[in-house]
């Protein structure tokens, strides 16, 4: 039994790269080579970059980034204190940077059930989780947005749209199991509390983009990060949870 299981993890290593090359993708930056499990569930995905980088110093993640020009017109981004996003943002325009796992590996470990969201990648989202979009209806006036590296699934022109997986089905309390070796970022699910992760403390941050002010056209669908679409409409609002090292 063990050599053929030995064996069929090699076979998965060797075939799955190739079976993602032929898969189309705009955004995808260059062939991922993946030839270790990864500490990560399975699956392709995506999630926020902090401030410290990708975890596993980037041996499992690609990288990317998306410039939303925010309104123009006076202009009010706002973010929590502190915030760990590892891109750069101001009143007017912001720069997300993401950490996108690309290929599906030999690990077996689903998302554990809770409350939380990551980021869409590769046609699908990973077993057991749900999915939605948010779209942000960037400045109408000379848009300046830009993306490059890898992206999440998405449409990334003059406006934005992000898909998001979420485990809806458990609790934000009930502490989960996730690599503890780098500080990392889940999206926020639950509207109270990030979801707890076993040896991480978690602390619950947030941005608001101001989206374009005349006839917004911002929307979020199925699930996705908390909150969304703004009450004011031509806003949009997400949380997100800092994981760092106890
Ligand atoms: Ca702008
Ligand atoms: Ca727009
Ligand atoms: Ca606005
Ligand atoms: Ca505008």
């Amino acid at each position: 039994m063990a050599s053929i299981r030995i064996l069929t993890i090699l076979v998965y290593v060797i075939a799955v790269p190739h079976g993602i090359d032929s898969r189309e993708n705009d955004y995808i930056d260059s062939d991922p080579i993946v030839a270790a499990p990864s500490p990560w569930p399975v699956g392709t995905y995506g999630l926020l970059m902090p401030t410290d980088g990708c975890p596993s110093t980037s041996i499992y993640f690609y990288t990317g980034q998306r410039k939303f020009d925010t309104e123009d017109s006076d202009p009010n981004n706002n973010w929590s204190s502190p915030c760990h996003l590892g891109g750069w943002y101001g009143k007017n325009n912001m720069e997300l940077q993401f950490c996108i796992k690309t290929v599906l590996d030999v690990n077996e470990n689903a998302w554990p059930a809770g409350e939380y969201c990551i980021f869409r990648f590769g046609g699908s989202c990973p077993y057991g989780m749900s999915e939605g979009r948010v779209g942000w209806d960037d400045e109408d006036s000379d848009n300046e947005n830009s993306h490059g590296g890898t992206l999440p699934d998405g449409v990334y022109d003059s406006n934005t749209h992000i898909d998001f997986c979420c485990q809806t089905s458990g609790s934000a309390s009930a502490s989960i199991n996730l690599p503890t070796n780098d500080n990392f970022m889940l999206f926020q699910y639950n509207q109270y509390q990030c979801q707890e992760v076993d040896g991480m403390r978690a602390t619950s941050e947030w941005f608001r983009w101001d989206t374009e002010d005349r006839n917004n056209e911002d929307y979020d669908t199925g699930s996705h990060p908390y909150k969304g679409v703004e009450d004011d409409n031509d806003d949009i609002k997400l949380h997100f949870c800092y994981y760092e090292r106890i």
